[in-house]
């Protein structure tokens, strides 16, 4: 079928994946076992916050790092500007010192791009595992999605169209997650919030429910994610 009619014909869900969703659980010590059970594939959104633990993304990725890692690479597959005027990653990289460290009076910025070069995805590995809490069989994605930028700023409400769940892991800042159910549920279900600490990471189906984002802490959020099947 071709891609525009797509969302046309998308199946109504059903909302009992949501109607008694009241909050986003934020759990630790999670079996693989009751991960994949209660939320997995169900299309409950869930913050995990321990499962950082051992890696060393949070001590290395930054703003620098990820810019001398991109540095004379042509590597971004898909990339998100969101508000800014930025056209391309280098062009990230390539703003000023001084908007890139947030100084008050600078514009604020916020993107997102998947990595596709397989050299800068070993490099990143190195500092982040596949989450612990993963079902045994699923296979975590090779593509990663890397998000940055500022306070105030995120990606506005939108429903994705990809072909699994996702998680994404808040490396550095805090990020505000605004979920809302599909239009046909919207009387049967709760629009959710709820904020995402370094350290944790959230499990969302990206298809199954509207999200919208938002940095609220000064620092700056460096994100990492992939979908699961
Ligand atoms: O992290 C964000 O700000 C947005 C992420 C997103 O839209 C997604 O993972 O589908
Ligand atoms: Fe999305």
């Amino acid at each position: 079928m071709p891609m525009f009619t797509q969302k046309v014909f998308r199946p109504p869900e059903d909302c009992s994946i949501c109607q008694d969703v009241q909050q986003v659980d934020k759990l630790a010590a999670v079996d693989p076992t009751i991960f994949e059970q209660r939320y997995a594939y169900s299309g409950k959104p869930v913050v995990i916050t321990d499962a950082m633990v051992n890696w060393t993304a949070p001590k290395v990725f930054s703003f620098s790092f990820l810019k001398t890692l991109y540095h004379g690479e042509d590597a971004n597959c898909q990339f998100f500007p969101y508000k800014t005027e930025f056209r391309s990653l280098q062009d990230v990289f390539d703003m000023s010192v001084s908007r890139a460290t947030m100084e008050k009076g600078t514009k604020p910025w916020y993107v997102g791009w998947s990595n596709c070069d397989d050299k800068i995805g070993a490099i990143l590995r190195q500092h982040y595992h596949r989450p612990y809490f993963l079902p045994a069989t699923a296979e975590s994605e090779k593509t990663d999605w890397i998000f940055m930028g500022s306070h105030g700023y995120g990606a506005p409400m939108h429903v994705d169209d990809v072909e699994h769940p996702s998680w994404q892991a808040q490396i550095k800042g805090e990020k505000l997650w605004i979920l809302e159910p599909l239009r046909e549920c919207h009387y049967t279900c709760k629009r959710l919030e709820v904020i995402v600490q370094p350290g944790e990471i959230i499990v969302l189906d990206t298809n199954r429910w509207y999200h919208q984002t938002k940095i609220v802490s000064e620092d700056m959020s460096i994100t990492i994610g992939a979908e699961y099947d």
